[in-house]
């Protein structure tokens, strides 16, 4: 694929901090286009998708925040990622998580891809395992099939046999017996220290063998030294070496067709470090090598 189309979510609505709506914004600055064409990509920004703004007024009550709202959003990328020609890979900046739900339906048009979500969390909620309603920790079950109705009805993409974790350290009860009972395929901060990444790449890849791929690239798998801005830090996450080195491997297999870089908060990072180790990684994933 030489062609590349970058679209913004700047929504902050399903995290827990308010700031992320931010992250596109961040992640341009930090040279993402540019980049990308001294790769030999050609790049259009088809700029940002509408999002409503929070309400100060509005208390998160009981169920969850913004549920009408985030949909919204999610669809209209879904829509837009849909209606991209075949062949162009789609790389959406984010925005809190929730918006992955529009961006792998919209990537996946109605076919079957792997999904390798790449988080410190599982994502893998439903408003009854929630302990927090906020909807950028369901996303993952969603498009397995799982939650809200008003989600599922229009963002279920993926059987979730097809979605493989990676650097997960941090899970709610009742969500990791949603993912055992689910079938997903979760490598923890645990295998990572035990296998090295270079293994669980080659497993993820086999594991989803012959399938397209779409990765989904949250901020906060990174350790919080290296990644400081993001809303949810748990300590022990990726190194710097490797989270490029998943992102070469899983390049190498020129299956990767969608990209989501998401959970950058410009407000609680230190200089935009945080948006330019994203755009460092996704380059490393478009093929970006040192020699
Ligand atoms: N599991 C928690 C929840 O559902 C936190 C999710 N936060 C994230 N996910 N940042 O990536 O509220
Ligand atoms: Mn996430
Ligand atoms: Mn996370
Ligand atoms: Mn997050």
């Amino acid at each position: 694929m030489e062609r590349v189309a970058v679209v913004g979510v700047p929504m902050d609505l399903g995290a827990n901090r308010r700031g992320v709506d931010m992250g596109p914004s961040a992640l341009r600055y930090a040279r993402l286009l540019e980049q990308l064409e001294d790769l030999g990509y050609t790049v259009e920004d088809l700029g940002d998708v509408p999002v409503s703004l929070a309400r100060a007024s509005r208390r998160r009550g009981r169920g969850l925040a913004y549920l009408e709202e985030i949909r919204a959003a999610a669809l209209v990328l879904k829509e837009r990622l849909a209606a991209l020609p075949e062949g162009v890979f789609p790389i959406v900046l984010g925005g809190d998580h929730s918006l992955s739900m529009g961006s792998v339906a919209g990537a996946a048009r109605g076919r079957r891809v792997g999904v390798v979500w790449v988080d410190a969390h599982a994502d893998f909620n439903t408003p009854e395992t929630s302990p927090s309603g906020n909807v950028h920790g369901m996303p993952l079950a969603v498009l397995s099939g799982l939650g809200h109705p008003r989600l599922t009805e229009v963002f279920r993409a993926v059987d979730p046999k097809d979605v493989v974790l990676v650097g997960v350290r941090s899970l709610d009860p009742g969500e990791k017996r949603l993912l055992k009972e689910a079938g997903v395929r979760v490598y923890t901060m645990h295998e990572v220290d035990r296998l090295g990444v270079a293994r669980i790449a080659e497993e993820v890849l086999k594991h989803l063998q012959g399938l397209p791929l779409h990765v989904s690239l949250d901020a906060d798998v990174l350790d919080p030294t290296l990644a400081p801005g993001v809303g949810t830090p748990v300590p022990g996450g990726l190194t710097y070496r490797e989270a490029h080195l998943l992102m070469e491997i899983l390049a190498e297999s020129g299956r990767v067709q969608s990209l989501d870089l998401v959970e950058v908060n410009p407000i609680l990072d230190e200089r935009n470090r945080t948006a330019e180790m994203l755009v460092g990684l996704a380059l490393s994933l478009l093929g970006k090598r040192i020699f």
